[in-house]
C-alpha cells in the first residue's frame, strides 16, 4: 500500500489568482490571504498574478483563459455570492461552481475553490480574514498541494 500526500510548495512555481470585484471588500481579503499563504510556502511576487473581473459569474471564463495560456501551475478562484444581495444567488454561486469545476477538470490544473456562498455579508466576512480564518488563504493552499499531489502521481506512472 502506497499513501500519496502533496506537500504545499510554491517554490519555482507559477499561480494566479483569479478574483471578482462584487463584494470588494470581502473579496480583497480573501487575496491578502492567498497571497500570503503563496509567500509563506516559498513563492515569490514575480510567480504571483492577480486578475480582476466584475463577478462570480466571470471566474470561468477567466480562469479558462488563463489555463490557456500553459503560464500557470495552479489557479485561485476568489469571490463572494452573498443570498441577501441577489435574487440569482443560486445561478451565479452554482454556474460559477460548475464551472471552476469543469474548467480544472479539462485542463488537468488544479483550481483552488475561494469562492464564498452566504446568507449575509458578515458570515462573508468572518471567512474572509475574520473568526471563521481566511478562506482565500485555504484555496491557495490546497491548490499547492494538489499541484505537488498531482507531480507526485505522475512521477509514479513513469
Ligand atoms: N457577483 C458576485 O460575485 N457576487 C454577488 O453576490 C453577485 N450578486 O449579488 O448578484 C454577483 N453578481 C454579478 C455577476 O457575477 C456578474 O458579474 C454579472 O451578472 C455580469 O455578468
Amino acid at each position: 500500500m502506497t499513501d500519496f500526500v502533496g506537500t504545499p510548495d510554491m517554490t519555482n512555481r507559477s499561480v494566479a489568482i483569479v478574483v471578482s470585484r462584487f463584494n470588494e471588500g470581502v473579496t480583497q481579503k480573501l487575496v491578502e490571504g492567498a497571497v500570503d499563504a503563496l509567500m509563506r510556502h516559498g513563492g515569490v511576487r514575480e510567480n504571483i498574478d492577480v486578475v480582476w473581473v466584475p463577478g462570480a459569474w466571470e471566474l470561468p471564463a477567466a480562469a479558462r483563459a488563463l489555463l490557456a495560456t500553459e503560464r500557470y501551475d495552479a489557479i485561485v478562484a476568489l469571490g463572494a455570492v452573498i443570498r441577501g444581495e441577489t435574487p440569482h444567488f443560486d445561478f451565479v454561486a452554482g454556474e460559477a461552481s460548475r464551472g471552476l469545476a469543469e474548467a480544472g477538470a479539462d485542463f488537468e490544473v488544479p483550481i483552488g475553490f475561494g469562492l464564498l456562498t452566504t446568507d449575509t455579508l458578515e458570515q462573508a466576512e468572518a471567512r474572509a480574514g475574520g473568526a471563521h480564518g481566511n478562506k482565500g488563504w485555504d484555496a491557495a493552499l490546497a491548490a499547492l498541494e494538489m499541484v505537488d499531489l498531482f507531480e507526485r502521481l505522475r512521477a509514479r506512472e513513469g
